[in-house]
């Protein structure tokens, strides 16, 4: 019999690619998808899968269809990708992001443990649960110092996992995963918000993309990688937490010209801090510039992941580098240009 998954936030980035994956594998997968006004399929349908996998009606905020969902499906395993996952607007809506990215994770936890405890658990835990630096790089055992209400949410369902595993014996294992990217990224991220404006300044619509905060530094590996690592974790006999990362930090400063070089464009910065801009040496015209409306009010300066645990327990390492990872963003965003 093929095994059963079910993967809320299907019809986000990494649902779509570990949906991918585990049809790949066999298995008979479930999207927990919540109403739009309009059906929002489109990754799924990008990667050829909108019609391979079942979907039902679903919602981090709501217990009541929550626990009808896993009582009436005894799923072999669950993958909470759900969630409101933009940092910066989480300051704007603190209490839904608690309720959806913290709560939401106990309400399925405690549905589980209460109707189907033979089911594993993988909770989508974040990087930005270290926040401010306190060490470098940064792994399992690296205290936490969220800096956004986003974080500070991800930081409960993730304790609440450990928690459930340890009082119950449940298979709940936490992937706390650095930064992933994708063609499939959504468009307000600042890699795809650079790769999709360069793409269109490269085909002939010189409008400067502006950007908050450059020197930020993010360790970026490729989605499709880290949903490998997803599935390792469901498949350890005992259940923990893993950091999955590339080990290699890079200010957003570098991703744009990364990607910028990919579509033959030449970077020259100049200006400090809020003048800062990017010239294209060809041109002569101005591709990016900072906006200080896209500063954050608390921000997560440097982040680099030590991956080791998961490299030698589950035998994952990155196949994508930051340089090939924006080059193939870039690429995609150019080839889809629609003008
Ligand atoms: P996306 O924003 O692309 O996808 C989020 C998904 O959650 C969407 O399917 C969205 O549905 C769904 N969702 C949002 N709110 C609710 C709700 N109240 N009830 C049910 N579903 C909801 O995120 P990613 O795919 O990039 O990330 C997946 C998970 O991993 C998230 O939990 C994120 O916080 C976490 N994470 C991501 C990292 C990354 O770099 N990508 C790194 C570390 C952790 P809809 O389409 O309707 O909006
Ligand atoms: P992040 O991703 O906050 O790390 O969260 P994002 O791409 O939004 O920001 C990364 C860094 O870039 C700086 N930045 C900008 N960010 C955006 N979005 N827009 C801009 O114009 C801009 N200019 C500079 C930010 O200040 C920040 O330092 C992502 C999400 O996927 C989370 O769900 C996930 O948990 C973490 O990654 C790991």
């Amino acid at each position: 019999m093929a095994k059963t998954a079910l993967i809320t936030g299907a019809t986000g980035q990494d649902g779509a690619y570990l949906a991918r994956l585990l049809l790949e594998k066999g298995y008979d997968v479930t999207g927990a998808i919540r109403r739009n006004s309009q059906p929002e399929m489109i990754r799924l349908e990008k990667l050829g899968i909108a019609a391979a996998l079942r979907t039902v009606d679903f919602d981090l905020s709501e217990p009541n269809n929550i626990t009808r969902l896993i009582r009436g499906n005894a799923f072999d395993e669950v993958y909470n990708l759900a969630a409101q996952s933009f940092v910066g607007s989480s300051w704007e809506q603190p209490v839904y992001v608690a309720d959806v990215n913290g709560l939401g994770v106990v309400r399925l936890l405690d549905a589980i443990r209460t109707y189907s405890p033979h089911t594993r658990f993988y909770q989508a835990s974040t990087s930005e649960m270290f926040g401010l630096v306190r060490a470098v790089p940064q792994n399992e055992l690296t205290p936490f110092h969220p800096r956004s209400p986003y974080g500070v949410a991800k930081v409960y369902g993730h304790y609440i996992t450990v928690n459930y595993r340890e009082s119950f014996e449940l298979h709940a294992s936490s992937g706390i995963l650095f930064n992933h990217e994708s063609p499939l990224r959504g468009n307000e991220f600042v890699t795809r918000k650079i790769t999709l404006g360069l793409a269109r300044f490269a085909r002939g619509e010189p409008v400067p993309v502006e950007l908050g905060n450059l020197n930020a530094r993010r360790d970026w590996g490729f989605a499709g990688d880290y949903v490998e690592g997803m599935w390792h974790m469901l498949q350890q006999e005992a259940a923990d937490d893993y950091v999955l990362a590339t080990g290699v930090t890079t200010p957003i400063r570098d991703f744009a010209g990364f990607a910028a070089a990919a579509l033959g464009l030449d970077l020259e910065w100049s200006g400090e801090e809020l003048s800062e801009q990017a010239v294209d040496r060809r041109s002569g015209k101005v591709v990016v510039r900072v906006n200080p409306a896209f500063y954050r009010p608390a921000e997560v300066d440097l982040l680099v992941g030590d991956a080791s645990k998961a490299r030698e327990k589950l035998g994952w390492a990155p196949k994508v580098d930051v340089k090939a990872l924006a080059a193939m963003m870039a690429q995609a965003d150019y080839d889809d240009w629609r003008g």
